[in-house]
């Protein structure tokens, strides 16, 4: 995968140039306390790797689950160039038939191929990234059993009976994940690197334990691009083709919404 084992304390990514800019800059921003911290880079074995803050260190057999955040997954410059210059993902096909054998159009079928556009936004639309603009991508228990099986976890009910497994019974846990995600929102609506940017496939990572820790971070600025001509984007007027907007907001309110609602049963 992308990750290697760092010295105590830290992670290592593989390098990518697009998500270096945006951990160097998140230094620099209000939103430096909700990430990783960014210790530079390091080479090993002829790769190149940035080294971040091991988010899990200080928790106890942690309970880890990764929520993807945003109406859509895939940017805005992947929509436009495979419209020049389309190219058919068997892989993608497989992955497609493999969650629901009657997905693909007859066309594709013949093709046992689609394009990337299309996979990104059947994910999308299959789960609940469209409908509430986050999904859950995985989560890992205590005791190290881990599971990706949300690709069809859609819809607020679903959504929320899983979020509430997750989260246990110990009220200090919902209670800390609330108070951090709105001191995240409060913070990302007044961001400038938020405004600047279209945070796309970008993850709120929730980590809690045994003794009552809790806590959540932003992560994975892999597809996260600054926005042309020093435009601005608000994360919450709806996305159409151009005007970069990714629902990041809205799917914020609408998790902090559907925790509350935890809270209150
Ligand atoms: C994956 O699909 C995710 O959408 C990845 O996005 C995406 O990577 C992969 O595209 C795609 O195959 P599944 O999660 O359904 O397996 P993310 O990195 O946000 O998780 P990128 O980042 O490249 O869009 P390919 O082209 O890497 O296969
Ligand atoms: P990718 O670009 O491969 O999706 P992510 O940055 O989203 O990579 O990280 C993938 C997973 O690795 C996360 O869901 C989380 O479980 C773990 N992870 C990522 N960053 C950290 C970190 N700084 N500390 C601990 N675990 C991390
Ligand atoms: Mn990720």
């Amino acid at each position: 995968g992308n990750f290697q084992a760092g010295e105590a304390g830290s992670v290592l990514k593989k390098l990518d140039v697009r998500e270096q800019k945006c951990f160097k800059e998140v230094m620099e921003d209000i939103l430096r306390p909700y990430v990783p911290e960014y210790r530079g880079d390091v080479e090993r074995s002829g790769e190149m790797y940035l080294q971040l803050q091991d988010l899990l260190c200080e928790f106890d057999s942690p309970c880890v689950m990764d929520i993807k955040m945003g109406v859509r997954t895939y940017l805005e410059e992947e929509l436009s160039k495979a419209r020049k210059k389309p190219s058919l993902r068997k892989d993608m096909y497989q992955k497609m038939i493999e969650v629901d054998p009657n997905a693909p159009t007859e066309e594709e079928n013949q093709q046992q191929a689609i394009t990337k556009p299309r996979y990104m936004q059947w994910r999308d639309e299959m789960s609940s990234s469209v409908d509430l603009a986050f999904r859950i991508e995985g989560i890992k228990k205590s005791d190290g059993a881990s599971s990706k099986d949300f690709k069809k976890t859609k819809g607020r009910d679903k959504v929320l009976e899983t979020l509430k497994s997750f989260i246990g019974e110990n009220p200090e846990v919902i209670n800390k994940y609330i108070q951090r995600l709105r001191a995240i929102r409060i913070t990302q609506e007044s961001s400038d690197f938020f405004k600047r940017h279209e945070v796309i496939g970008s993850s709120l990572l929730f980590v809690h334990d045994i003794a009552g820790n809790a806590n959540v971070w932003i992560i994975d600025f892999g597809k996260t691009e600054p926005i042309p001509d020093g435009k601005c984007i608000d994360h919450r007027t709806e996305w159409v083709e151009g005007n970069h907007e990714d629902g990041y907001l809205t799917g914020l309110d609408n998790l902090i919404s559907v925790l509350e609602e935890i809270q209150g049963l």
